[in-house]
C-alpha cells in the first residue's frame, strides 16, 4: 500500500465552485506576473482586481510555498467576505516554490537589524508592495496581508521592516519558533512524524526521488524504522536540507535561535490581528507567542488576539460549528470571517466601519460562547488553583495528607512499545484518509487502559469550572534511565449517561497537552543526562486555554512518556544526540510520578472566579 504525500492545499482546502455554477472568482480579472526582486529574481504572482470598481481600492496579498494555481478557491469560503468588500488580491508563490525564480530556504531567518545588503521574505514582500502600487492602476496605496501558517509567517516576517503601505496584517496559525513549540519540535522534542513528512514533502521532487511509505498504518513504519539514524541510511541518504539540518542541530543551538523570528519582534509597527485554533495540531504555540511578544510593545494598542474552537486554519473553513464529533454550538468560522476578518481590514485599509475587536477574543468551548478579555492571558478574576495527584488515580483541589502512603505511581516505558498518539492506522499526515487533522480533539480512552498511561481523574463536578489563562504542568518524577519524555495530557471527560449525544458518553476530550524532554530541564542549549532514579522537578506550559468542564463532567489528567510517531523515541539512556542513536541505545525504564505531601505532582489551573463551587 504506498502513500504519497498528497501536495498541499494543506491549509485552505480550497472549495472548487459546482461545475456550470457561476464562481465568486468570475468577477475578477486575473492576470499573472513575474515581479522583479531587488537582486534580480522574479516571483510568480496571480493578481485578481475585481471587474465592477468604482473607486481606487486596496490590496490584500497572501504568499505561499503551496502553490497559487489554485488561489481562485479562496473566494468561495477564506475570502468570501473580504471579495464582496472589494479588494484587489494578491497571491505570490515564495521564492523556489513553483513558478517563482530563486532558491527556496525552509523559514529563512529575518537578515540581521541594520543588513541592508541580503534579502528575506520581509525584502520580498517590500519589494512586491513597490512594484504592485507603481504597475497596478487605481489602488488607494495601501496593502493589507494575511495568511495561515506558512503563510502567517511571512505575514508576520513582513511587518519586520515593513513598507510604509503596509497597513494591516493578519498572521494566522504563524509559526514563532520550531523547536520550542511549533511544527518540528516542542520543548525540544521532535516531532518526528511531521518534521520527516514535511521536510521530504518540501525538499523531494519529481526530479529527485520522492519519498512514499510501504505501511498505511505510519506507526508500524516508524516503529520498524529503529533509530533515526537510519532515516539518511536508508530513506533519504542525506538529501534533503530540512533533516539534515535537525540531525546537526539537535539542540537549541544558533540555528535555530536565529530561525525564530521572536528577537525580531521589538515594535508594534503594523496593526496586527493575531490568530490561532485551540486545536491547532501544528502550530498553536506561534500565534499566541507572536501576540505576547507585540504585546510587550503595544503602546498604541494595534495589537489583537483571536482564538477559536479550531484546528490548523479552521477559521478559513466555515461553518467552523465542530471539530470532529465536538460541536460548539453556532458557526464559529463564519462569525470569523464575518464579524472579525473583514471588519479588521476594511477598517484599516478603507476607513470603513469602527474597531469594535476586544483586546483579546477567545472561544470558551464547553460553555460555548465567544468571551471579551483587556488582556491575554487574563490578570483579573482568575485565581490559579493546583490539582493534585492523588491515590487510587483522584485528582482533586486538595493536596495529598501528611500521612499519604506509597506516595508515587509507576510504569515501565518501553521504546520496543510506544503509546501511539493517535487512533491507528495512523495514515501518513497528509496521506488519504488521514485523521491527523482532527487528532487533538479524538477520545483518549484509546489509551487509558494501558500501563504506561497513568490516569488521575476528579469527582463529578458539581459545578461548572471554567479556565481562562495558562495551564502548568509541575511533575516531581524519576526514571531508572538517564533520559526521558514526559507527556501531559488535560481532559475534560464527558458525563457516562449524556443523552445530548450518546456517541459523546464518556468521551475524554483533550483540553490542553504538551511533552517535555528531559535533558533539557535546566537549559535547551545543553542537554544533561539525568540522575537515574532521582526526583526532579518538571515545570512547564501546557500553553494557555479557555475552556468550561461543564457540571456532572469530571477532569482528568494522563501522564505517560512516548506519544508516538509524532513524537520521536526518547532511548531514555542519555546520548550526546539522539538523531544519531543506536538502536541498542533505546531501552525500557521504570518511571515514578511522585504524589506524596512533599513532592505533590500537579497541574496549575486558571480557574474563572466565581465560576467554580
Ligand atoms: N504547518 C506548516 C508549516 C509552516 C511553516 C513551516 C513548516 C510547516 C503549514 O501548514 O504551512
Amino acid at each position: 500500500m504506498k502513500q504519497r504525500f498528497a501536495v498541499l492545499s494543506l491549509i485552505l482546502a480550497l472549495v472548487p465552485a459546482p461545475a456550470g455554477a457561476q464562481s465568486p472568482a468570475d468577477a475578477f480579472d486575473v492576470t499573472d506576473f513575474m515581479i522583479p526582486m531587488r537582486d534580480g529574481i522574479s516571483l510568480n504572482t496571480k493578481i485578481f482586481v475585481p471587474k465592477a470598481r468604482n473607486e481606487a481600492l486596496p490590496f490584500i496579498m497572501t504568499r505561499t510555498p503551496y502553490g497559487i494555481a489554485g488561489a481562485a478557491g479562496n473566494f468561495n469560503s477564506y475570502f468570501r467576505d473580504l471579495a464582496e468588500d472589494g479588494y484587489i488580491f494578491v497571491f505570490q508563490d515564495i521564492r523556489g516554490r513553483f513558478g517563482s525564480e530563486g532558491q527556496f530556504v525552509m523559514q529563512r531567518p529575518a537578515r540581521s537589524p541594520g543588513d541592508t545588503e541580503s534579502i528575506d521574505e520581509g525584502t520580498d514582500t517590500y519589494d512586491t508592495i513597490d512594484w504592485l502600487l507603481a504597475n497596478i492602476s487605481s489602488n488607494n496605496g495601501r496593502v493589507g496581508m494575511l495568511g495561515i501558517s506558512y503563510s502567517g509567517w511571512t505575514t508576520i516576517m513582513a511587518a519586520i521592516e515593513p513598507h510604509p503601505a503596509l497597513k494591516a496584517i493578519s498572521p494566522q496559525a504563524s509559526p514563532a519558533d520550531m523547536w520550542l513549540g511549533d511544527d518540528f519540535h516542542h520543548n525540544g522534542a521532535f516531532r518526528l512524524s511531521y518534521g520527516f513528512e514535511y521536510a521530504a514533502m518540501m525538499e523531494t521532487s519529481k526530479e529527485t526521488e520522492q519519498f512514499s511509505f510501504d505501511r498505511y498504518d505510519t506507526y508500524d513504519w516508524y516503529l520498524d524504522l529503529g533509530t533515526l539514524a537510519n532515516v539518511n541510511r536508508s530513506v533519504l541518504k542525506g538529501a534533503i536540507p530540512t533533516w539534515n539540518d535537525y540531525v546537526t542541530h539537535p539542540d537549541y543551538d544558533d540555528f535555530w535561535q536565529r530561525q525564530t523570528l521572536i528577537p525580531h519582534l521589538r515594535s508594534v509597527t503594523v496593526p496586527t490581528l493575531n490568530v490561532g485554533g485551540w486545536w491547532d495540531q501544528e502550530d498553536f504555540y506561534g500565534p499566541l507567542r507572536i501576540y505576547e511578544a507585540l504585546e510587550a510593545f503595544d503602546t498604541d494598542d494595534l495589537n489583537y488576539l483571536v482564538v477559536g474552537p479550531w484546528n490548523h486554519g479552521g477559521w478559513a473553513r466555515p461553518p467552523g460549528d465542530a471539530l470532529g464529533p465536538i460541536p460548539f454550538g453556532s458557526a464559529t468560522s463564519d462569525y470569523f470571517l464575518k464579524e472579525v476578518q473583514a471588519p479588521w481590514f476594511a477598517y484599516w485599509l478603507k476607513d470603513q466601519g469602527t474597531l469594535e475587536l476586544p483586546e483579546a477574543l477567545t472561544f470558551e468551548s464547553g460553555s460555548n460562547s465567544w468571551r471579551s478579555w483587556d488582556t491575554w492571558p487574563p490578570k483579573q478574576d482568575v485565581q490559579d488553583r493546583n490539582m493534585y495527584f492523588r491515590a487510587d488515580g483522584q485528582l482533586s483541589f486538595e493536596a495529598p495528607p501528611a500521612d499519604e502512603p506509597e506516595p508515587f505511581d509507576a510504569y515501565t516505558s518501553d521504546p520496543e512499545h510506544p503509546v501511539p498518539y493517535r487512533h491507528r492506522p495512523i495514515q501518513a499526515t497528509y496521506g488519504p484518509g488521514s485523521t491527523w487533522r482532527t487528532w487533538l480533539v479524538e477520545d483518549q480512552r484509546f489509551v487509558d487502559d494501558r500501563a504506561d498511561v497513568l490516569s488521575y481523574e476528579s469527582d463529578v463536578l458539581d459545578d461548572d469550572v471554567t479556565i481562562a489563562g495558562e495551564v502548568m504542568a509541575n511533575l516531581f518524577a524519576a526514571t531508572s534511565g538517564t533520559d526521558g519524555d514526559w507527556i501531559v495530557k488535560l481532559i475534560d471527560v464527558y458525563p457516562e449517561e449524556y443523552p445530548e449525544d450518546w456517541s459523546l458518553a464518556g468521551y475524554q476530550l483533550m483540553v490542553s497537552n504538551e511533552v517535555f524532554r528531559g535533558r533539557y530541564r535546566e537549559d535547551f542549549e545543553t542537554p544533561k543526562p539525568i540522575v537515574a532514579d532521582s526526583v526532579q522537578e518538571y515545570a512547564y506550559s501546557l500553553h494557555t486555554q479557555n475552556y468550561t468542564f461543564k457540571k456532572g463532567h469530571r477532569i482528568m489528567i494522563q501522564v505517560q512518556s512516548t506519544w508516538f510517531p509524532i513524537i520521536d523515541r526518547n532511548p531514555q539512556h542519555f546520548v550526546p544526540n539522539i538523531f544519531l542513536a543506536e538502536d541498542s541505545d533505546f531501552r525500557s525504564a521504570r518511571i515514578r510520578v511522585m504524589r506524596g505531601p512533599n513532592q505533590s505532582s500537579h497541574v496549575r489551573l486558571p480557574v474563572v472566579r466565581g465560576r467554580i463551587s
